[in-house]
């Protein structure tokens, strides 16, 4: 957790640099920060049994940046960020959330009006008083009042990229405590919903009182809303709450039916019990006074006459009905991912080499991996051109010779994310476009078109004879922006004539394709493929994000192109 603190506070570090505008520093404080944020070991276990020099062996940690980790690990705090955060102090967090402020727009609007908060800067957008500011205008302070009502309509819910391995950590200690029997994840976070209210685990003890007073006690917790023998409540200093339930062994199966959720979902599996003169209730299914299931979920379920159902199903959407005549899907699975198709390299500004991308490809057990740079009209992401994706061909099939040669079965695939631009044509040649193994097209301008422009260009790309695959299809930024404006059933039918692929983008802040949008994708008949969108090597595990908002929109592994093995894949592309 340690780590996620401090690439927090260097994050926060850097936009108040950028803020200032001093040069490349605040590059260098992001990187770390993302380093910090993938690495598997804890900086103060690696501090701890290595010193400095173990900090200064971690990529993008120099003598500087190490010594704020130490700093850290010592006072808890960062002396060089409290002096920025004095020198403008403003809450940062709050306002850099609205889409579309950067740390200079936040600057000019401090210095200029005092805004200093979210709720400064509501006022403000509503008098007026942004539009006359230099290099703002009317429609910035527009959007800005569009960000915040966005931003209020989503607030206290935290995206389940960031909590899942804060709370995943949790586990393990509640885990390891000898009074515990039994531990489950359960509501939204079970479901694998996009975004999570609050955390829930359920615990099976025959001592709920010692399990409470060690549960309470955990680091990281700030505040406790309540303890009982049964539920307790607390506040973690990452900005969630975490509940926790202990029930008896026996009831077990129905606690975890009960308190994966979601709502509605229990409210029709009550109704069944009901309907069959039992009761159904977190304690267990029963027949007048008899108990006659409880002890696992699946009793349950088999009870009530239908299939277990996977948690990520669990919305009342159609799942109980099928269940019910044994018509579930066999989900997509994580273990039948077998390569990523969207991972960016050292060529356009990733942390990565091809290779340092291919091997940790490998370690995740994927026989193929594709890298796709952005390419020339992203300058600032330092996109390629066709001669640089030419010389980065080279160096591809160089190191595909070399697996073989090694007897080595992995393959590295040559894409590129290319640019859809506002006409709907693409920012790389044809001729460059057909060296590539596959190519993919993404938005990353102008997002706000109309409806019926917006639909005609992302189409004009999927009829590209040249373009494989549609990236992040709808633009949505969970928290942040709004999908654009399209009209997506025209996009699925496009999509199906021209045989094109849609992305489930895994990275936390997109998973776009969203849980609905990739049902109707299924229904459409449309195939579908699984990434991550990795700019650095350990991004790579966001696929399990990818995975379970797959399973939370029905698909099966015939609907997504990278479970298929190396040859079959290569079929789908035009
Ligand atoms: P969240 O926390 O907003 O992301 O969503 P959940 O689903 O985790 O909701 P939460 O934490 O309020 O409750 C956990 C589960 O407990 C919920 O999915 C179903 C069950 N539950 C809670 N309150 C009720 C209730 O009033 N009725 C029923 N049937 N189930 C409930
Ligand atoms: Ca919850
Ligand atoms: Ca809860």
């Amino acid at each position: 957790m340690v780590n996620l603190e401090i690439a927090k506070i260097f994050y926060l570090i850097a936009e108040y640099l950028e803020m200032e505008e001093v040069p490349f520093k605040p590059y260098a404080y992001q990187r770390a920060a993302v380093t910090l944020e993938n690495l598997e070991q804890d900086v103060g276990e690696i501090y701890e049994k290595e010193g400095v020099k173990g900090l200064k062996k971690i990529p993008g940690v120099g003598e500087a940046i190490a010594s704020r980790i130490v700093e850290y690990l010592k006072t808890g705090k960062i002396k060089y960020y409290e002096k920025l955060k004095k020198k403008t102090p403003l809450k940062l967090e709050e306002l850099t959330a609205v889409e579309g402020l950067g740390p200079k727009r936040i600057k000019v609007l401090y210095q200029k009006l005092g805004i200093k908060n979210l709720k400064d800067l509501e006022k403000a957008a509503k008098s007026h008083k942004i539009a006359p500011l230099f290099r703002f205008g009317e429609k910035t302070e527009k959007n800005i009042l569009e960000a915040i009502e966005f931003l209020k309509k989503s607030k206290g819910r935290v995206l389940l990229g960031e909590i899942l391995p804060i709370v995943k950590e949790i586990y393990e200690k509640l885990k390891n405590f000898k009074e515990i029997k039994k531990i489950t994840i359960v509501g939204s976070l079970r479901r694998m919903k996009e975004t999570i209210g609050d955390a829930d685990f359920l615990i099976a003890s025959k001592n709920p009182k010692k399990v409470m007073d060690f549960f309470v006690s955990l680091p990281g917790v700030v505040k406790v809303w309540g303890k009982g023998h049964t539920k307790s409540s607390v506040r973690m200093k990452d900005g969630f709450n975490v509940d926790v339930r202990v029930v008896p062994e026996k009831s077990y199966g129905a606690a975890l039916q009960y308190f994966t959720g979601s709502k509605e979902h229990n409210i029709v599996t009550r109704k069944i019990a009901i309907s069959k003169r039992l009761k159904l209730n977190e304690y267990g299914l029963f027949k007048g006074q008899k108990m006659i299931a409880g002890k696992t979920e699946e009793q349950i379920y088999k009870a009530l006459g239908m299939q277990w159902i996977p948690p990520e199903l669990r919305e009342d959407q159609g799942e109980i009905e099928a269940a019910l005549k044994g018509k579930l899907p066999r989900l997509i699975e994580l273990k039948d991912i077998k390569g990523d198709l969207h991972c960016h390299s050292k060529w356009d500004g990733g942390h990565h080499s091809i290779l340092e991308m291919a091997k940790k490809a490998m370690e995740m057990g994927y026989d193929y991996l594709g890298i796709s740079d952005h390419t020339k009209f992203l300058v600032i992401e330092h996109g390629l051109n066709e001669k640089q994706l030419g010389l980065q061909r080279k160096e591809i099939d160089k190191l595909n010779e070399k697996f073989k040669k090694q007897g080595l079965k992995f393959r590295i695939l040559q894409g590129a994310e290319t640019n859809i631009l506002n006409d709907g044509s693409i920012d790389i040649t044809d001729e460059a476009l057909k060296k590539l193994d596959y190519a993919i097209a993404g938005i990353h301008s102008s997002f706000k078109m109309s409806r019926k422009k917006m639909t005609e260009r992302i189409i004009r790309a999927i009829k590209n004879p040249n373009i494989d695959i549609i990236s992040h299809p709808t633009g949505r930024l969970l928290k942040k922006r709004e999908e654009y404006q399209i009209d997506f059933d025209k996009i699925l039918r496009a999509a199906k004539e021209f045989g094109a692929i849609l992305e489930i983008n895994s990275f936390p802040l997109r998973l776009d394709l969203n849980d609905q949008n990739i049902r109707r994708c299924k229904e459409a008949g449309v195939k579908m493929v699984i990434n991550t969108d990795s700019h650095h090597r350990d991004q790579m595990r966001y696929i399990e994000l990818g995975v379970a908002q797959a399973r939370r929109g029905w698909a099966e592994k015939k609907d997504i192109i990278n479970s298929q093995p190396l040859n079959k894949l290569l079929k789908y592309f035009k």
